[in-house]
Parts: C-alpha cells; sequence; structure tokens
C-alpha cells in the first residue's frame, strides 16, 4: 500500500515537471516581442546638431556697392574666424561682385544694379585677406582688406 502511494507521488511528480518544461519555450517566444518595438523608439534622432556644425554664420556684413566704389566699408575690418555671411547690395548701374583677391574664389557672383544677394566664406584665425569686386577696372577702387581673429 505504501509503495504504490510513493510510485503514484513520482508519477504526479514527473507530470508537473513535464507540464513545466513544455511552458518554457512559450514564455521565452513573448518576451522577445517587446524588444523588436523598444529599437523603433530610437530613431527620434535630431539633426539639428550636424547643421550647427557646418553653416553656423559668426558674423554678417552688409557691403553697399556703387559706380565705382565700396563707400561704407572701412580700408580694412576685423572680423571673427568662422562662416561669415556678406549681403551684397549694388546700389549702382554697373556690374559688381564680392571676390576674395589672393585665391580668386567669388562670394557673390555679379550682380546687376539694383541687385542684393549674400554669399559666405569661412575665415580661419590669422587669414588676411583682400576682398575686391573683380569686374575689370573695379578693383582700383572697390577693394578692403580684411583681418580674423580669433
Ligand atoms: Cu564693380
Amino acid at each position: 500500500m505504501l509503495r504504490v502511494t510513493i510510485l503514484a507521488a513520482l508519477a504526479m511528480l514527473v507530470a508537473v515537471l513535464g507540464a513545466c518544461e513544455e511552458q518554457d519555450p512559450e514564455i521565452a517566444e513573448e518576451d522577445q516581442v517587446p524588444s523588436d518595438l523598444v529599437e523603433d523608439e530610437e530613431d527620434d534622432g535630431e539633426p539639428a546638431d550636424d547643421e550647427a556644425a557646418n553653416g553656423d554664420v559668426v558674423e554678417s556684413v552688409e557691403v553697399v556697392a556703387t559706380d565705382n566704389d565700396f563707400p561704407e566699408m572701412d580700408d580694412q575690418i576685423t572680423l571673427p574666424a568662422g562662416t561669415v555671411e556678406f549681403a551684397l547690395d549694388n546700389q549702382g548701374n554697373a556690374i559688381h561682385n564680392l571676390v576674395v583677391e589672393d585665391t580668386g574664389e567669388t562670394i557673390v557672383g555679379d550682380l546687376d544694379g539694383g541687385e542684393q544677394e549674400t554669399g559666405t566664406y569661412d575665415f580661419e584665425d590669422g587669414d588676411e585677406l583682400t576682398l575686391i569686386c573683380d569686374i575689370p577696372g573695379h578693383e582700383q577702387t572697390m577693394r578692403f582688406d580684411v583681418e580674423i581673429e580669433g
């Protein structure tokens, strides 16, 4: 009688253990579902930081052009290092532009009389450059030096 009871208890124990083993894979599969949802939440990146790194304008300079002069510009101006924006305002009748004499690089291309346009130039600390209008015959009177500090 005692032996039968022990065997019956062992049989029940085996049955219970067997049932538990079958449930384990189901629990593991359920754990994997939420992990897919978590990865989707990480796509909310903000691109603003990359844009700020390139093209951050540190100073804006308005350059009025007449025939043939930059009447409001001193012979030499000091600007900070970085990207400087130049707003060229052609108040004359002739075509005028803004070019870096030392490198030939165009900041603002040819503008007809009455036109305005902006352009930028990336200066490095210690740069000493001359900006001109490079229309033939204009550079003698349409020029100013730029010194970069900091
Ligand atoms: Cu000019």
